[in-house]
């Protein structure tokens, strides 16, 4: 039964640092804290922790929706995300000292300990209901919960396995957050639906992740930050290049690999990085097959059940190695919606039931997909966060300080892209990065933060008022 399989009951699911839980211990937890869940949402206070996946795996036992949330997420950011999904209960790990903005909830403590008692509970969930509701950023506006059902997750994990030959016989390393789809869905739900083991790092460095790789580990995910981080120091540390030629796959996603990062872990490694590509609202759409060769530079072909196909300017479908196209797909891995939010959806979908990426491609004669660029200049990919400019333009346009705001992305060679903040000033000194930097952090949550600050007398603007992002350079 998803996400907890047939794995051998003695078997390890969880490790972080020395705390492991096996799967009949964490199917007695969870089942400990399912049996009186409510039946509406809950919020899980989504650190990195084992808590989150007892709390998690609870959730899913019961058929319940889960709503992660960002441990470091402001209180702007907590209120609109508590406002709009109305969970009927927090679950947070003993102690987490929590926000105001969460304080009419009632909270349960989750208990993260072994309990290879209590008997695991068996509750028949209708495969179509929400098993997450994932807050993801738009172009405007606050973050829009993306409600994903247990069949779409089910079909992504099955695509993934069969891409990558992925078994119960793995274990996963990785250092990534638990609140999104990345190190949650492929991450938390990935080994426990395939039977396999999950280590998690607590938080990613490069030491931590050789000496996961050093012991049992044999699969890594990461953003491209990550996998920057570690070309950055493989070509000096031996024993980190040992570990990671040692595992059978390294798996990079949620932004581009550059291609010198490629280069330089294969040469230190002999491994090249698979990449997938994927999205909140579809979670994986394409992958590097592991029986297929190399292919630098592209995200693979699509993955078992993914329908992909590129659209021109005029809606109209391009054929394979023709020019730039959006990328739009169908399939059982999609989102249902956004909540409470069906015009959004519906501008989403094409009426023939395509989701509208948003991402540009090509596509060769072989099916390999190569992305290019994204529509919308409103969207920053930040260590692999997709960040809206819509919602820190609104923060700093509250700063009294701030007359115009205009927020970008542009390249960084540690996060893909860094976020930058351009401010018409309302008096004659200007607020400093700092300033504004630590306001967007307390408000939405310290990735979103502006790393960069241009005070400019004016914005271009259109015939319309509109800003013209593309004209924003220093
Ligand atoms: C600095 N810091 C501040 C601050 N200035 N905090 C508050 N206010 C300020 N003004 C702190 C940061 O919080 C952090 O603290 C530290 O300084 C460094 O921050 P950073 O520069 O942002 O980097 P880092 O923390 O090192 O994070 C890099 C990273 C992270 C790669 C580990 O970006 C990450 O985990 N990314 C994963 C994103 C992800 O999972 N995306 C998947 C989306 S799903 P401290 O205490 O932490 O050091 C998706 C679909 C798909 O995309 O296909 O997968
Ligand atoms: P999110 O909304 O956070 O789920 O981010 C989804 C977006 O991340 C996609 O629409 C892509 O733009 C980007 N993305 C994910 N995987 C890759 C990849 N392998 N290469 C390039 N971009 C990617």
């Amino acid at each position: 039964m998803f996400p907890l399989v047939t794995a051998p009951v003695d078997r390890t699911a969880l490790r972080f640092g020395d705390h492991r839980l096996t799967y009949r211990e964490l199917a007695g937890a969870a089942s400990r804290l399912a049996a009186d869940l409510p039946s509406g949402r809950v919020a899980v206070w989504a650190t990195p922790a084992p808590h989150t996946c007892v709390a998690v795996t609870a959730a899913v036992l019961a058929g319940v929706p889960i709503v992660p949330l960002n441990p470091r997420s402001g209180e702007r950011e907590l209120r609109h995300v508590v406002d709009d999904s109305r969970p009927d209960l927090l679950l947070a790990p003993p102690g987490a000292s929590l926000p105001a903005a969460l304080s009419d909830l009632p909270l349960r403590e989750i208990d993260a300990s072994p309990d290879p008692h209590t008997p695991p509970l068996v509750r028949t969930v209708d495969p179509e209901s929400t098993a997450l509701v994932v807050y993801t950023s738009g172009t405007t506006g606050p973050p829009k919960g993306a409600l994903l059902s247990r069949r779409a997750i089910l079909s992504t994990l099955e695509a993934l396995s069969s891409a990558w030959e992925w078994t119960d016989r793995d274990v996963l390393v990785h250092g990534l957050p638990l609140f999104h789809v990345h190190g949650l869905v492929l991450g938390v739900f990935g080994p426990l639906h395939l039977g396999g083991s999950l280590h998690h790092l607590g938080r990613f460095e490069p030491d931590a992740v050789r000496r996961a790789l050093e012991g049992e580990g044999t699969l890594l995910f990461g953003v491209p930050t990550m996998y920057h981080r570690l070309a950055e120091a493989v070509g000096e540390d031996r024993a980190l290049a040992r570990a990671l030629a040692g595992a059978r796959l390294l798996v990079s996603g949620s932004a581009a690999l550059p291609l010198p990062d490629h280069e330089r872990l294969t040469a230190a490694t002999g491994h090249r990085v698979i990449e997938r590509y994927g999205m909140t609202e579809t979670l994986m759409n394409t992958s590097v097959r592991l029986d297929h060769p190399p292919c630098p530079g592209s995200v693979g072909t699509p993955l078992d059940g993914v329908g992909l196909r590129l659209v021109g300017e005029d809606g109209a479908p391009l054929r394979a190695d023709e020019e730039i196209g959006e990328v739009q797909v169908r399939g059982a891995h999609l989102f249902g919606g956004y909540l409470n939010r069906p015009e959004a959806t519906a501008e989403a979908m094409t009426d023939d039931g395509w989701f509208r990426t948003g991402d540009m491609a090509t596509l060769d004669r072989n099916g390999l997909v190569r992305l290019v660029g994204r529509k919308s200049t409103d969207l920053v990919k930040s260590g692999g966060y997709k960040i809206g400019a819509g919602e820190i333009e609104n923060v700093l346009l509250a700063h009294p300080g701030v007359a115009e705001a205009a927020v970008t992305g542009e390249p960084d060679p540690d996060l893909g892209e860094r976020v930058v903040a351009w401010i018409v000033p309302a008096g004659p000194r200007a607020p400093a990065l700092e300033e504004l930097a630590d306001l967007v952090a307390d408000q939405l949550a310290p990735h979103k933060r502006p790393r960069r600050l241009h005070v400019v007398d004016s914005l271009p603007r259109n015939d319309m008022g509109k800003i013209l992002k593309r004209a924003l350079t220093p």
